[in-house]
């Protein structure tokens, strides 16, 4: 097989053979850290919303869904945990930031950690083990963060700080390989990549 020559196409390639050998994907920091310094493809596969951060899909496999996220200045998501998976984010145009929460128990509102800002090319990393986090957009300037998630995240739980109530939410995709989504929803995207 020749080599895929788009930068995130061969991005992916390698994170299937690092995921494939070790799924706690101990080299994967380093991967993504070199394509966020290093590449621009992602440019071309990035939309921006004013409702809301977008969520566009690379790639997806049974190993791990690699999507770029992009955020208006401002824009934020709700807290939220991480399905049991792990969760690399690599900053692609920043700053970026993100707040780790506590929950303290049933009915109590959450503890808030430390705010922590990450500028392009920096990778942060977290599991349900670490924390519950929101990841945000400063307010003075556009972001764009790479996630990778290993396994798959098709739903979560988000958390409201004052009562700590946690509901579960299914994300959806906003396009797929710089093809907007439209109507199309995230069931029949996910029965599209099953097939692949
Ligand atoms: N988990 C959020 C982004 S912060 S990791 C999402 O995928 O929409
Ligand atoms: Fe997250």
């Amino acid at each position: 097989m020749t080599a895929p020559q788009r930068p995130l196409d061969r991005l992916c390639q390698e994170l299937t053979t690092v995921l494939g050998r070790d799924p706690k994907g101990k080299a994967v920091a380093a991967l993504l850290e070199r394509y966020a310094r290093e590449e621009g493809d992602w440019a071309q596969w990035t939309f921006f919303d004013a409702g809301t951060y977008t969520r566009n899909l690379v790639h997806r496999s049974s190993l791990y869904e690699l999507l770029i996220l992009g955020w208006e200045a401002g824009q934020a998501s709700p807290i939220h945990d991480h399905d049991g998976q792990h969760c690399w984010m690599a900053v692609l145009e920043g700053p970026m930031q993100e707040v780790h929460f506590r929950a303290a128990g049933p009915g109590a509102p959450l503890t808030q950690g430390a705010l922590r800002t990450f500028e392009r090319g920096e990778v942060a990393y977290i599991a349900d083990e670490i924390a519950l986090h929101r990841v945000q957009a400063t307010p003075a300037a556009r972001g764009v963060s790479l996630h990778l998630y290993s396994s798959p995240i098709d739903t979560c739980r988000t958390y409201d700080p004052t009562s700590g109530e946690a509901r579960r939410l299914a994300v959806g995709y906003h396009s797929v390989r710089g093809v907007l989504c439209g109507e199309k929803s995230a069931a029949s995207v996910r029965a599209e990549w099953a097939a692949v």
